[in-house]
């Protein structure tokens, strides 16, 4: 897959792209990441990329012939484009399991008050991370960068994803590692055990339980199997219990 990043402030990217499992991802040909600059597409003898709003208000809006210029030089018939805005729809794992099938994915970084709303019309998606603002998309593209490029074949290791909270429609069960005892909180026995049965039953319940007492919503999404229903039934006994 290759992820091409349009910003105007590359530099942002570098420590992300050359640190841990990102880089030796880039280095091991898993993913190709090419970052544009915005600003080469600018056509004035200043290179101005955004311009004052229509109407009056605050802020710069980034112009929409700079980023059809970008789009044009840097699109290919396998490209999805994306643009980065608190408008989009809020990403999600399913939304990143799709964009991980991808050959090529475009991501451009708003800045400044945004962009000229006929840049829509160039894109395929319009993606925000959440229900909160950020100062510009960078942050953002780095979030759909980093999720995409850890689902590419051969970037964890095999079956490492396959448990994650999201991956699976529940939030993930606990994990621990030596020392069995720290300042006197042990790790459960039936992890100690050697019994994979009991160790994955151990888990579902514990997944089922996090996921009830944090994340009741994912609930409607999830279809629980016999066994699950079981489960989830004792978790809602003992947490009456707990509450009484
Ligand atoms: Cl994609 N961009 C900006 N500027 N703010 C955001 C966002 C994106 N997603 C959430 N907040």
């Amino acid at each position: 897959m290759k992820i091409k990043i349009i910003t105007l402030f590359k530099e942002m990217f570098i420590p992300f792209l050359e640190t841990s499992i990102i880089k030796r991802a880039i280095n091991n040909n898993l993913v190709e990441v090419e970052l544009i600059d915005l600003r080469a597409y600018a056509n004035d003898k200043h290179n101005h990329v955004d311009d004052t709003p229509y109407g009056g208000g605050v802020g710069m809006v980034i112009k929409v012939d700079v980023v059809k210029r970008a789009l044009d030089a840097n699109k290919t018939n396998a490209s999805k484009v994306i643009l980065t805005t608190p408008k989009g729809k809020t990403y999600n794992q399913q939304i990143v399991n799709s964009l991980a099938k991808e050959k090529e994915i475009i991501i451009l970084c708003g800045h400044y008050e945004g962009f000229d709303e006929r840049v829509c019309q160039y894109v395929d998606e319009e993606i925000s991370i959440g229900d909160y603002v950020l100062t510009g998309g960078e942050i953002a593209a780095m979030v759909i960068a980093d999720s995409v490029i850890r689902l590419q074949k051969d970037v964890l290791t095999k079956g490492s994803y396959e448990d994650d909270s999201f991956q699976t429609g529940l939030l993930e069960y606990p994990q621990y590692t030596r020392p069995f005892n720290f300042l006197g909180s042990e790790v459960p026995q039936v992890l100690v055990n050697g019994n994979h049965e009991e160790i994955r039953k151990y888990r579902l319940y514990e997944s089922l339980k996090t996921t009830y007492l944090r994340r009741k919503d994912l609930f409607s999404k999830y279809e629980l199997n016999q066994e699950e229903q079981e489960m989830l039934e004792k978790i809602k006994k003992e947490a009456l219990q707990t509450t009484k």
